[in-house]
Parts: structure tokens; sequence; C-alpha cells
């Protein structure tokens, strides 16, 4: 397939001289520099764009690939994309890295130091944003259409930092020296209206916005791995008009007055999850979800208008996969542009949205379920607020015709809620909308469609499907894990299995192979020198490279249990100062963020560097226990973290952990779990086996149970003598005064039964220390735990998605 002007454009060479020249030019023609004088910075940045430019290439023929086929396409609407470093990943995919390591070389620089130059622009959160990213990277490895949709923020979620061992949120102003990765394209502005009021004219409603802001999109490029397919992911970013700014203003030495509209627009996309504590960050929040929907709406329909004529093909043509319920509003909007402005018929635009829009759930919080006061919507989108009540109408008729008289069902399932006050439920809005909606591990679907979906289950049952997370082991072995990479890559003959991870399966035969175990070993004890290495660096605590490295790494939340896991490291402490030789030597790796305003577990955090400041000085525990809190957990930390590990913590109490991931790439590297009958861990063990796998607590049916019935936790506590000394030592100040609060979260309600399945998960551990303290038998369990996580790839995901929902065909790209 030619592309136009092709002869014009200089060769995309493969050699280390075609790539040696390219670098030697960018530095020359972008950084104005040469290879005497260039800085690091400066090589980083010529070498990211010589590394890009091989992406453009496969990415101009995949736009020429993706036009001629004119295939269903996947459009993924998410507010977090969380993608981690670009570069090491884009050298892997283009097959560079190793001419781009020799030609640095040359140069008297290493790879890694080059690379310890790129910036994750961290616009997401958690699970969430890094399955949108998964899901990208096997999407383009499928040759899979698709483009991801999102903001652009500014700053990304905030850069952890421990002051005096609290929490203390910085700006993560990630590209402030320039991303190398963004291509923007200001020609392709579009206007986004909020507020104003809607008026009739000619019969039909219309919108008229009081206020526009111009969304502004730029791409970052998402290549598939093997494969030549570079799909995009396409951010928006609120930008106000060049006239906004008020130069009389200025002129007058007003210059906050003359900023102030230029301000107010682009505040839209300045930051993720603006505070909710105000009106004012509440209703940014919903502007936010908006300016998102309004952009990639307008644009699907767009692009679709570009290889299309017919409406009628649009729903054949178009997927919009919602994750979650943040760009629900996608579902009124695309019903306005068919209705309002190209005049479709009510029934007709409806029928075309529903066949687009599917939607992923990721929680079963009732509490997680977003809702929005019927007062600000209809404030900031008065024509979408119409619409919804239309939506609702036929809905409630709906329900009414099949189940006449049935007030409390139509109450429970309508998508405004009436007490305490009128407010939009968003999840309703994205299930009435939907031809498709998944839940994402099978516990987790099943639960949705018994208790938070159930009586959405029972009109449509037939929506309702299971779609099991997954995570690339592009990012999350080869990248993350070079070491086991190429053990795993030597042993399988090739590596193959990087897009067929079922291979892994061979290794099971190796897990009592005395020379492959002492390999296996010696990769992770690699891997922990360089997490050693970092830890040191960042906080000054010593890792022993021969301890247990027992990890509990996600966002910090109640239901996940950080506290559970501290609980059992200060009765380590106890029963250590009691007789040294007890347990086995561990080092306790906590990393997390907290939401700011969620006060309860940012206090678990100070608690958590308490108790590590004052075990790490303890004489009585030396070379038996230590606790290290790294700070700013991201993509590149569990990079670094996952590797190392050898007990992953996924001890979420049962019922409340959607998926998780973190387990995933924890087992994947050959980390033994301790777990609960939550989430994805359920698939996990399956797998893994029983007896490769530590279980404890009360599964969600006990916990349920328990939380219905008389559940006194403070009698409980008391009755457990080495909980009861726990929480004595916490109360009594060895750690620090004031810690009663976190103590009476516990020994109050004690929400998430911490104590009840404290004893449960203690002897659990006493189980890992007896297993660790034989290497040999750790080992196999390790590395069945890897051998047996080929179901967890995100290409397996992609494939369930693609059957069960999506129904896109692969567009394969030729090469050059
Ligand atoms: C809610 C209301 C208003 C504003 C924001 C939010 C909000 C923001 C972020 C709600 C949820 C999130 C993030 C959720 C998340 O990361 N969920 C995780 O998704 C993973 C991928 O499916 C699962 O593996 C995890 O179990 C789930 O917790």
């Amino acid at each position: 397939m030619d592309l136009p002007h092709e002869p014009a454009l200089r060769a995309i060479g493969t050699t280390a001289a075609d790539f040696e020249r390219d670098l030697v030019s960018n530095l020359y023609f972008e950084r104005g520099t040469t290879m005497e004088s260039a800085s690091t910075q400066d090589v980083y940045q010529s070498l990211a764009v010589t590394v890009r430019d091989r992406l453009v290439d496969r990415r101009a023929r995949t736009a020429t690939a993706h036009q001629a086929a004119n295939p269903r396409c996947v459009y993924y609407l998410s507010a977090e994309y969380m993608l981690g470093r670009q570069l090491r990943q884009n050298l892997l995919y283009t097959g560079t890295e190793d001419v781009a390591r020799d030609v640095l070389k040359g140069l008297g620089l290493s790879l890694e130091e080059v690379a310890d130059y790129d910036v994750e622009p961290g616009l997401g959160n958690g699970g969430l944003g890094r399955l949108a990213a998964c899901l990208l990277d096997a999407l383009a490895t499928a040759d899979i259409p698709a483009v991801g949709y999102g903001i652009r923020y500014d700053l990304g979620l905030f850069r952890q930092t421990i002051v005096d061992g609290a929490q203390v949120e910085r700006p993560d102003d990630w590209a402030f020296d320039g991303s190398p990765w963004e291509f923007p394209q200001q020609d392709d502005r579009q206007p986004v209206g909020f507020y104003g009021r809607v008026v009739e004219v000619a019969g039909r409603r219309r919108w008229i916005p009081e206020e526009t802001v111009l969304g502004e999109p730029s791409h970052l490029l998402v290549p598939g791995y093997g494969t030549q397919t570079v799909n995009i992911v396409r951010l928006w970013r609120a930008r106000a008009d060049s006239d906004a700014f008020d130069l009389a203003d200025f002129a007058a030495g007003r210059s906050a007055e003359a900023v102030q509209e230029v301000v107010r627009s682009e505040n839209i996309s300045k930051v993720l999850y603006p505070a909710d504590s105000t009106e004012f960050g509440r209703e940014l929040r919903l502007k936010q979800q908006y300016f998102l929907v309004s952009c990639a709406v307008w644009d699907i329909v767009r692009r679709f208008h570009l290889r299309n004529s017919d409406w009628a093909a649009f729903a054949d043509k178009n997927v919009i996969q919602l994750n979650d319920t943040h760009p629900a509003l996608a579902v009124p909007e695309l019903m306005r542009l068919l209705i309002d402005e190209y005049e479709l018929d009510w029934d007709t635009a409806w029928s075309i949205t529903r066949g687009t829009f599917a939607y992923t759930c990721h929680t079963l919080l009732p509490e997680a379920l977003e809702t929005w006061p019927v007062a600000l919507f209809e404030r900031l989108l008065p024509r979408h607020l119409e619409i919804v009540y239309a939506i609702n109408q036929a809905h409630l008729d709906e329900i009414e015709s099949r189940f006449p008289g049935d007030v409390e069902l139509r109450r429970r399932l309508s998508l405004i809620q009436e007490e305490p006050e009128r407010r939009v439920r968003m999840a309703h809005l994205a299930v009435v909308g939907s031809h498709a909606v998944n839940g994402v591990a099978g516990l987790h679907t099943r639960l949705l469609t018994e208790t938070t979906l159930a009586d959405f289950a029972r009109l449509w049952p037939d929506r309702f499907r299971n779609v099991t997370n997954g995570i690339s082991p592009r990012r999350f072995v080869r990248l993350a894990n070079p070491r086991l990479a190429a053990l795993i890559s030597e042993q399988l003959g090739g590596d193959g299995w990087l897009t067929d991870l079922g291979r892994l399966a061979a290794l099971a035969p190796l897990a009592d192979d005395a020379d492959f175990q002492r390999r296996w070993r010696a990769v992770k004890r690699d891997n922990k020198l360089d997490l050693a290495g970092y830890a040191r660096a960042a906080t000054g605590v010593r890792i022993d490279p021969d301890a247990l490295v027992d990890v509990h790494v996600k966002r910090f939340h109640e239901y996940k249990r950080q506290l559970l896991k501290l609980l059992h490291v200060v009765t380590l402490h106890d029963r250590l100062r009691a007789d040294p030789r007890t347990d086995v030597p561990r080092t306790v790796v906590f990393a997390g963020k907290a939401a700011p305003g969620y006060h309860a577990v940012k206090r678990i955090i100070q608690l958590i560097n308490a108790v590590a400041a004052v075990v790490n000085a303890d004489p009585a525990v030396a070379g038996r226990l230590r606790v290290v809190f790294l700070p700013d957990y991201n993509v590149s930390r569990a990079e670094l973290i996952v590797p190392a590990a050898d007990l992953s913590e996924q001890i979420s109490l049962a019922g409340k952990e959607a998926s998780g991931t973190g387990n995933m790439k924890l087992a994947l590297n050959g980390a033994v779990t301790i777990g609960t009958l939550d989430g994805a861990n359920i698939e996990l063990r399956e797998r893994v086996g029983a007896d490769n796998f530590f279980l404890f607590g009360l599964d969600a049916a006990q916990a349920a149970e328990m939380r219905r019935g008389d559940y006194r936790p403070g009698e409980l506590a008391r009755a457990d003598p080495e909980l009861a000394a726990a929480l004595d030592a916490i109360a009594g100040g060895r750690y620090g005064a004031g810690f009663g609060d976190v103590l009476d979260s516990v020994l109050g309600r004690d929400e998430y039964l911490t104590v009840a399945d404290y004893r449960s998960y203690l002897d659990a551990q006493d189980a890992v220390a007896a297993a660790w303290s034989d290497p040999d038998r750790w080992t196999r369990m390790s590395i069945l735990n890897a051998a047996s996580c080929g179901f967890f790839s995100a290409d397996r995901t992609v494939a369930d998605y693609r059957d069960r929902i999506w129904r896109a065909d692969p567009v394969r790209v030729p090469p050059r």
C-alpha cells in the first residue's frame, strides 16, 4: 500500500548505521546541538524522536490500511490511562533496542541512564487506568483497529511524598520538559458547550450553550508487539478561544482578571479527579466528564462519515466501550447528536445508540456508584437532562409492561434516584444505554448480577457477561523483568510466549529441576538487589536480598486491608521480641497512594511509616524483619517491585475487590499469593492449584452474612491474645502516640472485617514461613505460579471482548 509522496520520505532503516544517522540528525535539527555538546536530556529527546519516527511510519500505514478496509472499530472511552514509560517499550516494539544500546555506547552513555529521563504520563490512578493501557496494548497486538479516548490532564495524579510519615501530595507536571511522545493535533480542535438553555426551532429541541471551550486533541501512539499496527490514544485538552485573553484588563494592571476566562476554560483538563469536597470541584468533575464525551462522540461520528454515508451502518462499524461510568454521558450525547443535529427519529437513534455502547463495571461497592445531583446536571447540561428523562420514560414504560404494577421495581431501576435528593444514576444510564454489560472477574460478574445490578440482570439477562481482566506480558515481564524473560525464552526456545502466554505451561515440568530452580532463584535475587538499591536511595532502608520479600502494593483503600497486613507486622514484631528465631527473615514492602480526601487511609499510611521507623531501628529484630513504604507507587515503581516479590498480598475482604490485576502481575513474575477468595484471586487459585496459593479468610457469602449478623469486633479482638497484644502495642504508643482513631475503626464497626479474618490470616502467614524455609519447595511453587498464568494475558481478555462483545476483526497492516 503506497503512501502519498512516499518517494520524498527518507527511508526508515533498521541497521545501526541508519539509527545512528537519524539520531545525529535529530540532535542537530530538533535540539540544535551535536554529539559533542549534547546533554543527556538532549540525547534522550533525540533518541525518543528517532524511535518515534519508526512508529509514525507504521501509524501512517495503519491508518491507510484501516481506511481501505473500513472495518468495525473499537472506541475505548476512559477517564484514566496509565501507559507507563514509553521509551523502552517503543524500542522493544520497533526492534531497535540493541542498535540503540550500541549507538549510545559509542557516545559513552548507557541506555539505562538515558531511559531514566523518560517520564511516565501519570494520567490514571489505579487498576482501571492500567487495564485501559493493557487492553490497548493487546488490541494493537491483535491488529484490531482501536482508538482510546481520554483527557490530557496537565497534571497527572499527584506525586506522593512522605513527610514525617504522612502522605503529602505534590503536582505531577509530567510534560514539564516536553513529552516527545505526544503529537498535538491543533487542526482538529472542536467546540464543547456548557450551561445555557434549550429552545424549540421548527419543532425540534436545540441546545444553545452559554459557554464554549475548545477541545484540542493530541495523540500518543500505541504499537502492537510483533505486528505493524500502531493504534492511537486521542487525549483532549481544554483550550480557551484565542480571543479569551482580556487585553484591556491586562493593560489596566488587572492581570488576574485578564486571564480569568482562559483559566476557567483550561481548568477543565488541569487535573485528574479534582477534589469533590466543594461545589466547584464537583461541577468541574462533571464538566470533565462531558468534555471527554463530547469530544469523543463528535470525533467518532466524524470518522464514521469519512467512510460511510448511511446511519444504518453506525452500530456495525463502531463499538464504544465505556470504562466504568465516568464516560456514561456519551449515551445522551450520541442521542443528542443523532436527534437534534442529524434529525433522526427517537427510535432509530435509540437503536443505533444502544447497539453501539457497551459498559464495563469495575466495582461492587454501592458507594462507588456515581450519581449526580439533577440540579447540577440541569444547569450544566440542560438538553442532556431532557434526553435522560426521555430515556428513563421509555425504560420505565418497558418495566411497567413487563412487570405491571411493580412500583418498587420501577423506583429501584429508574435512572433518577428520588431520595434524599434527586440524582442521576450513572450506572443505570450506562446499563440502559448499552447492549452489553460486563464485570471484570467471574465472582465480580456473578455478584453484580446477584446484588448490585440484580434487578437489571433479571430484566435483561442476556445483556450481562463476564470478561476476566488480564495484563500485558510485554509490559509486566519482558520490560519489567528482562532477566526472567530471558530465562523463559531460553528455556522455551524463543519469545513466542510473549504473545501466546499459555506456552508458559511448558515450564511446569521444570518446577523440580535443580538447575532450573537455581537459575530461577538467581533471577529473583538479582531483581531484589535492584529493588534494594532503589529502596536504599529512596528511603534509606536496607533490604536483605535473601529475606522473603512480602509486598502489599496497590491503591490505598480500607477494603484492600493494608491495616490487616500491618497488624501482622506488629504481631511479628511482638513475637520476634520474645524470641528472635520466630518467623523467617522478611522484608515487608508497602506502596500505594491514598485519595487526598480519604482521611482514614491516610492515617493508615502514617501508622505504617511509624511502625516501619520503630521496627527498622529495633536491634531485637535486626536481620529478621524490615518494613519499607516506597513512596509514589505508579507503573514504573510497579515494574521495579513486582519482579522482586516473593509473596503477593491480595487480602481484600471477599466480595469487595472487583478483580485486581496486581495479583496477576505478581504471580506471573513468580510471587506466591496469600489471599482471600475475592475477585480474580479465585480464578488465579484455580489455575495455580490450591497447593501453590495461601488461602485464608471468609468467603464473600460468609462475609456478607457476618456483616448482617451481630458482629462484635471489640470482643473478638480481646479473645485473641496476639491480636489484643498488637492492638495494645499500638494503643500504648509503642509506635508513637495518637493512633487511637485507627484502632477505633477496627474495634468499633470494623467495616472490612479485619478482626474476623486476623487469625486465619496469621495461620496462613505461618504456613508461608514454613514453605519459605524449604527453598526447593518455595521455588517449585514460584515456578508453578508463573507457569499457570497464561490465562491472565490481556491478549486473552481482548479475545474474550472480541468474541463476546466487540465482534471486531483484525486488519493486517502490510510491512514496508
Ligand atoms: C467515582 C466517583 C466520582 C469520581 C471518581 C470515581 C472513581 C474514580 C476511580 C471511581 C473508581 C475509580 C477507579 C476504580 C478502579 O481502579 N477500579 C479497579 O479496576 C480494576 C480493573 O478492572 C480492578 O481490577 C479492581 O478490582 C478495581 O478496584
